[in-house]
């Protein structure tokens, strides 16, 4: 028996109890959320604004959040799933599977076919992913790192901005080579920093390499990992080129999101990636803090053609890594999904995504909105529609373009959902490829020692991986 069908057998006797409850009553919805609290005052504000909004529309719900802590959020939320206490809407980060097989999440695609705003505000990798995976839903762009530089900087070097993959490595070395920090002493300045993995870089150089997709045909006309293809050989040459001239930081194993930050402001470092838009503008407002007395300005830079091509990396559309959900169990389903419909209406954005006149935001007497300070901090607690436009812009115009540069870019990967019998294989090939990509960075391993890492990729279960893919990659 599934946990659903216990729960609804369950479910079943309480309401045969209840029977005598009024008719009309005002319908109860549980909500739980990653940091959504009863304790924080916004939260809570935001959610009565959006009772208040839905009761005028004659929708007339009392949402209850379900304090959970932030900090183990997946393990709390499974736990509580897994004792029988499901509210009416969820939010994931992790854990879902598990819980989509249980029958517990609904199928979202035929509410939102008959949505009356959801359906306009998805993004495209939205649409993509809720065709493979029906039972979550997270309306925001995607994530897609993209470089920055200082504005001052960037005039200060005299030079165009990078197109291509050959430009950027003379941008890199021009960066390390003027002393544009001032500190008197040239050459002790990278070009680029980053932290964890080479992922941000892969972002723009991927295409430029021809790496096109995770799948990718080799000259025998057979499906392989496009990490062990020779575009991905290439990518991994420059990578491990710029890091031998000191352009690129050898430390980026090392290094946290903080430290990657660091190196900016102060100056050791010319370039990093924001993952987001939003994260571009935080960006620039720590290099203010950072600088007080100048205004400094962030320039981004172009996405390089190469011989393999040009555009941000391909988006694993296999489904939503994180989002909403509605409990498949409720019974009162149509309410819970009527609350995310509202939210990516222009009413619920304008609440979402702006919060409140007279703190986040002030209008004059034309209705003019001003942001204050205060919107600094405030954050979309459910969406970013792709339909809504602020009143007045919300992102700087680099933040803008890099927005523009995501919209413009979208191409679906061809990576697959896992069965759970391959988790051991996908864990250590990832290992093996992470390890070897460190390796020939630091300059521990030449690229002469490619064809010994493609063996003990394979060997790590990349050939297993790889015999799955050619069955279900079309
Ligand atoms: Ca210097």
């Amino acid at each position: 028996m599934t946990l659903k069908k216990l729960l609804l057998a369950t479910t079943a006797v309480a309401l045969f109890g209840a029977i005598a409850a009024p008719a009309m009553a005002q319908t109860t919805l549980r909500i739980v959320s990653k940091d959504l609290l009863t304790t924080n005052p916004d939260d809570v504000r935001e959610i009565e604004a959006i009772e208040a909004a839905l009761k005028a529309q004659g929708t007339d719900v009392d949402l209850q959040i379900v304090d959970l802590p932030g900090s183990s959020y997946a393990d709390a939320l499974g736990v509580m799933l897994l004792s029988g206490d499901i509210p009416d809407i969820m939010y994931f980060q992790g854990g879902d599977q598990k819980m989509a097989e249980q029958g517990i999440l609904e199928d979202l695609n035929p509410l939102i076919e008959s949505s009356a705003h959801i359906k306009d505000a998805l993004w495209p990798h939205n649409v993509e992913r809720l065709s493979n995976y029906p039972y979550l839903l997270y309306v925001y762009p995607p994530r897609a790192p993209q470089p920055v530089i200082r504005k001052d900087w960037l005039d200060k070097l005299g030079v165009a901005a990078p197109t291509t993959v050959e430009e950027y490595d003379a941008f890199f070395q021009a960066i390390h080579d003027g002393d544009l920090d001032g500190d008197g002493t040239p050459g002790n300045t990278l070009g680029l920093t980053g932290y964890g993995n080479t992922n941000e870089l892969d972002s723009i150089f991927n295409q430029a390499f021809g790496v096109t997709s995770t799948w990718m045909k080799n000259a025998d006309g057979a499906w392989v990992n496009s990490r062990v293809t020779d575009a991905e050989k290439a990518k991994l040459e420059f990578y491990a080129g710029l890091a031998s001239k000191g352009l690129f930081d050898k430390e980026y194993v090392t290094n946290t999101f903080d430290v990657k930050e660091d190196k900016f402001y102060t100056g050791k470092a010319g370039v990093i990636f924001g993952s987001s838009p939003e994260v571009i503008d935080i960006y620039t407002g720590k290099m203010r803090q950072a600088h007080p007395g100048e205004t400094i300005d962030l320039a981004l830079l172009p996405i390089p053609s190469g011989l393999g091509g040009q555009g941000l990396a391909a988006l694993d559309v296999s489904k939503e890594s994180r989002g909403w959900a509605v409990s498949a169990i409720s019974e009162n389903k149509e309410a819970a999904f009527a609350v995310l419909d509202f939210m990516a209406s222009k009413e619920g954005q304008d609440i979402d995504r702006m919060g409140f006149e007279g703190t986040q935001y002030t209008k004059d007497a034309s209705g003019a909105v001003t942001f204050t300070d205060q919107i600094s901090t405030w954050y979309a607690r459910f969406f970013n529609a792709a339909n809504w436009t602020p009143p007045t812009p919300l992102l700087s115009p680099t933040a803008q373009a890099a927005l523009d540069t995501i919209k413009s870019n979208f191409k679906p990967d061809n990576a697959f959902v896992w069965p759970a019998d391959y988790a051991a294989d996908v864990d250590a090939t990832e290992q093996v490829y992470r390890s070897w990509v460190a390796k020939f960075i630091t300059g521990e391993a030449g690229i002469d020692q490619w064809d010994a890492f493609v063996a003990e990729y394979n060997a790590a279960g990349g050939q297993r991986m790889a015999e799955y893919a050619a069955t279900v990659v079309k």
